[in-house]
């Protein structure tokens, strides 16, 4: 007996370090605010400095697109006031124990020959020097997105390695306490990384000349993709001769653009999944310019950040929705649900909108189609679930989360109207003209508000098609 107890304890202790050393976190863990269109402002990014502790993650790229110093005018060194306000934040990423990183992306119009090539790099160290005196010890440089209209960007990888090296080894050498530099390359995701299986030549300088101790981030296959695969982290790991880190797009929202060209229509508010469990050194999440909104993502990302083999997305979902909305999770999750995935032409990441819907949508339609009796009471539950979650929300979500969902909201408020009246329609077997009316409604609403396109949306649609097919 007492043999058994020992042998039950040893397992157990086994089992216990087995998944301590498994479930260790990525050593660098955060996000880059790294999105194109509106930036965070300066309180919101004070107060993600303490949602970040919560979270237990350690790190902010600071790289808005937007910020002129950081991008177009990247030579020119901050007005004071600008200065002050960074320092209030590098202060209160310290307080929280937050590395606070400062980037800066030159690469529009960086020179790399001759004295114009001196002066840049001198604007560069001295941009940085001012950042060092008001504390910041962690710095990037990013050369993403400098492809012009054709497609061509700086061809010569090895002069961006050289660069780099160069701000890395100065850097260090004039001040002791700086950590090793960061850097996304011009190629930064794994298919432009190659043309087939050969490496292409900026790619393959750039990793043979970079300095082992630069830290390199890439956003996986493609620039916003399904997951990243052990097999893409260990070819890039390979290309590079280190382990590479990740810049991970969700939930960034910026090229969800409508065609007035508005940006951020659609709100990511789905977990981070399909991450890699193992052999990741650095993941910073690109978030969208509605900081509050993007919290449920976030949370899942720090959750999958700081346990990657024990991460579960749905399960994460779930706890992150409850710790932040209380008793409104059940109805935010209702909405949540219909606003996850995001995909273009290029872009394809989330888990899909509306599961449960499309399931019960399809065997209303299908049934009708092919002239089966038809339950309708499911769909009519999740409909009739859809428009409570939307008022509910609408009525009693805080102001400063409102102001970031509001169109959305609506919109999902308008769809599921809609789509109530869809169902009425295939229930009587006649198209209500109110439908048409309500659709035309929701299209209007579309440039700051889209949702649930291949779901609840798409159930309109289906809907005025399966009458127009029946005449
Ligand atoms: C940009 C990023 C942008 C994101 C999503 C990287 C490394 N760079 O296509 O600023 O927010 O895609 O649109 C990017 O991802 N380039």
């Amino acid at each position: 007996m007492k043999i058994l107890k020992y042998a039950a304890l040893i397992l157990l202790l086994t089992l216990t370090a087995q998944t301590k050393t498994f479930a260790a976190p990525i050593p660098l863990r955060g996000v880059v605010e790294g999105f194109y269109g509106t930036a965070w402002t300066f309180s919101e990014r004070a107060d993600m400095m303490n949602f970040f502790r919560q979270h237990n993650l350690n790190a902010y790229i600071y790289a808005p697109k937007d910020d002129p110093f950081h991008r177009e005018k990247w030579r020119e060194p901050y007005p004071a006031e600008k200065i002050s306000e960074l320092k209030n934040l590098v202060d209160e990423a310290k307080k929280h124990g937050v590395k606070f990183i400062f980037a800066v992306s030159p690469g529009l119009d960086l020179n790399y020959k001759g004295k114009k090539s001196e002066d840049d790099f001198n604007s560069l160290m001295q941009k940085f020097e001012a950042m060092y005196q008001i504390g910041v010890r962690d710095f990037a440089v990013f050369f993403d997105d400098l492809k012009d209209k054709n497609g061509n960007h700086h061809e010569d990888g090895e002069e961006h390695a050289k660069f780099l090296n160069r701000v890395q080894t100065e850097l260090q050498a004039k001040h002791k306490d700086i950590f090793p530099l960061i850097t996304v390359p011009t190629e930064y995701y794994r298919l432009d990384m190659m043309k087939g299986n050969k490496v292409k030549s900026y790619t393959e300088n750039l990793a043979k000349n970079l300095n082992k101790k630069i830290i390199v981030l890439y956003t996986g296959d493609g620039v916003v993709c399904d997951g990243i695969t052990q097999e893409s982290l260990a070819t890039v790991n390979k290309i590079f001769g280190r382990e590479i880190g990740i810049w991970w797009n969700y939930p960034v929202n910026d090229y969800s653009v409508t065609n007035d060209g508005k940006r951020n229509a659609k709100l990511a508010l789905g977990a981070v999944e399909k991450l890699p469990a193992a052999n990741v050194q650095a993941i910073f999440f690109n978030p969208m310019t509605q900081a509050e909104m993007s919290k449920i993502a976030l949370a899942t990302g720090a959750e999958y950040a700081n346990s990657p083999t024990n991460y579960d997305a749905e399960k994460s979902w779930d706890k992150t929705l409850s710790e932040q909305f209380g008793e409104l999770a059940e109805d935010m999750k209702i909405f949540a649900e219909h606003s996850r995935h995001m995909e273009n032409s290029w872009a394809k990441v989330g888990a899909d909108d509306g599961k449960r819907f499309n399931t019960a949508a399809y065997l209303v339609l299908n049934g009708l189609k092919n002239n089966h009796e038809v339950d309708f009471a499911p769909l009519e539950k999740i409909i009739d679930e859809m428009e409570n979650s939307a008022s509910n929300l609408l009525e009693k979500l805080p102001q400063n989360i409102l102001k970031e969902c509001r169109p959305q909201l609506e919109q999902f408020q308008r769809i599921s109207q809609a789509d109530k009246i869809a169902l009425e329609s295939l229930k009587s077997g006649e198209l209500n003209p109110q439908l048409k009316i309500l659709r035309e409604e929701i299209q209007k609403n579309e440039p700051t508000a889209i949702l649930s396109e291949k779901s609840a949306l798409k159930f309109i649609d289906d809907v005025i098609n399966f009458f127009a097919n029946k005449k």
